[in-house]
C-alpha cells in the first residue's frame, strides 16, 4: 500500500493530482501539503491535510515519519516569472526545496516524483522537436533550478539508489486552480476572461508557439510514471512530455469555434516575451512514449472543449 505526500497541493497541479491520487490510492494515503493555512475546501475534506513550508528540513522529516510516506510529488515551487522577480527566494524554495525532499527520501526510502520543465532548456536549444537528450542552457533562475535539480535527481537515484522520476512539463491549462506566475499563464486566463468579459489582452506576442497541456493528462503522466517498470527506463529525469503546441492566436482562433464574439488583443510583457522566447516550441516526447507508454488525450479543440464547457459551469 502506497502512503503519499504531495508538497505544493495547493498549486495549479497539485489541487488536481491530490484528488486523482486518492481515488486511486485511498483518501487516508495521501497527505496533501502546503504551505496555506486554509487551503481549498476539498483538499482538507477528502483526506489529510497539513501545512508545510518545504525550506524547514525537520519539519518536512517529521511528516514523512509521523505518516510513514514511502512516496513524495514534490511540486512546492516558485514559476519561472515569479522566480525571476525574485531569484533568491526562488532557489530557496525551488532547490533548497528539492534538496531536503531528496536528502528525507534517502534516509525514509521514498520515491519521489519531481517536476522539470520546458524552462529546462534555454536558447542554443533546438526550438523544433527539441531532443530528449539535447544542450540545456537555460537563461531564467527557473530553468537553472530546473536543470540542477534534473541532475540532482539523477544523482541521488545512481549514487544513493533514490527512486526518482519527472517529466518536463509544457504550459499546463487547467480550470480548477488559476496558475500564478509562469510564462504560459495566459492560456488559462484567456479562457476565464473569454467567458466572462469576451475579450483578453495577452502578454505574449500573438504567434509565440509553446507546448502546452491539459491537466488530466499531465496528472495522469505524473501517476504512470511513478507506476512504470523501472527495468524499462533508460531516462529518469526528466521525460520530454507533451501534447500540442499553439500560439495565442491559434488558442483565441479555437475559443472563437465556441465564442464568436472573442476578441485577442496583445500588450507584450518583455520578461515574459524573452521566457517564452527561450523555449522550446515543441518538444519530441518519444523516449517517454516507448519507455513507459505516454500517450496525451487531449489536442487543442479536445481541451478547449472541455476548459470551455467546466468553466461555463463554474463561472454561472
Ligand atoms: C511557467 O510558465 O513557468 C510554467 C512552466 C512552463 O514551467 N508553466
Amino acid at each position: 500500500m502506497k502512503r503519499i505526500l504531495v508538497t505544493g497541493a495547493t498549486g495549479q497541479i497539485g489541487s488536481e493530482l491530490v484528488p486523482a491520487l486518492r481515488t486511486r490510492y485511498g483518501s487516508d494515503n495521501v497527505i496533501a501539503a502546503g504551505h496555506k493555512r486554509t487551503p481549498q475546501h476539498a483538499l482538507v475534506e477528502q483526506g489529510p491535510y497539513t501545512t508545510l513550508d518545504v525550506t524547514d528540513i525537520e519539519a518536512l522529516a517529521t511528516i514523512v515519519r509521523d505518516f510513514r510516506i514511502d512516496t513524495i510529488f514534490h511540486l512546492a515551487a516558485l514559476l519561472s516569472a515569479a522566480a525571476e522577480q525574485n531569484p533568491q527566494v526562488a532557489w530557496k524554495i525551488n532547490m533548497e526545496g528539492l534538496h531536503h525532499v531528496l536528502e528525507v527520501s534517502r534516509v525514509n526510502g521514498c520515491a519521489v516524483f519531481f517536476p522539470s520543465s520546458i524552462g529546462a532548456f534555454g536558447p542554443g536549444t533546438p526550438r523544433d522537436n527539441t531532443p530528449q537528450d539535447t544542450l540545456q542552457r537555460p537563461t531564467t533562475l527557473y530553468g537553472v533550478c530546473k536543470v540542477s535539480g534534473e541532475l540532482l535527481c539523477d544523482y541521488y537515484f545512481t549514487r544513493f539508489g533514490v527512486d526518482t522520476r519527472g517529466v518536463r512539463y509544457p504550459g499546463l491549462i487547467s480550470y480548477e486552480t488559476l496558475p500564478s506566475g509562469g510564462t504560459t499563464d495566459y492560456a488559462v486566463e484567456i479562457f476565464y476572461h473569454a467567458i466572462q468579459q469576451k475579450k483578453y489582452t495577452c502578454f505574449l506576442h500573438k504567434s509565440t508557439t509553446l507546448d502546452m497541456m491539459y491537466m488530466p493528462d499531465a496528472v495522469r503522466a505524473a501517476i504512470e510514471l511513478m507506476e512504470a517498470d523501472p527495468h524499462q527506463l533508460k531516462h529518469r529525469n526528466a521525460f520530454n512530455i507533451t501534447a500540442m503546441s499553439f500560439a495565442p492566436a491559434e488558442l483565441a482562433a479555437q475559443i472563437r469555434q465556441h465564442i464568436p464574439d472573442f476578441t485577442l488583443h496583445y500588450q507584450i510583457d518583455p520578461l515574459r516575451q524573452a521566457i517564452a522566447d527561450s523555449w522550446p516550441r515543441y518538444m519530441d516526447d518519444q523516449a517517454a512514449r516507448d519507455e513507459w507508454g505516454w500517450q496525451p488525450q487531449y489536442d487543442l479543440a479536445a481541451m478547449t472543449r472541455d476548459m470551455i464547457d467546466h468553466l461555463m459551469k463554474k463561472l454561472s
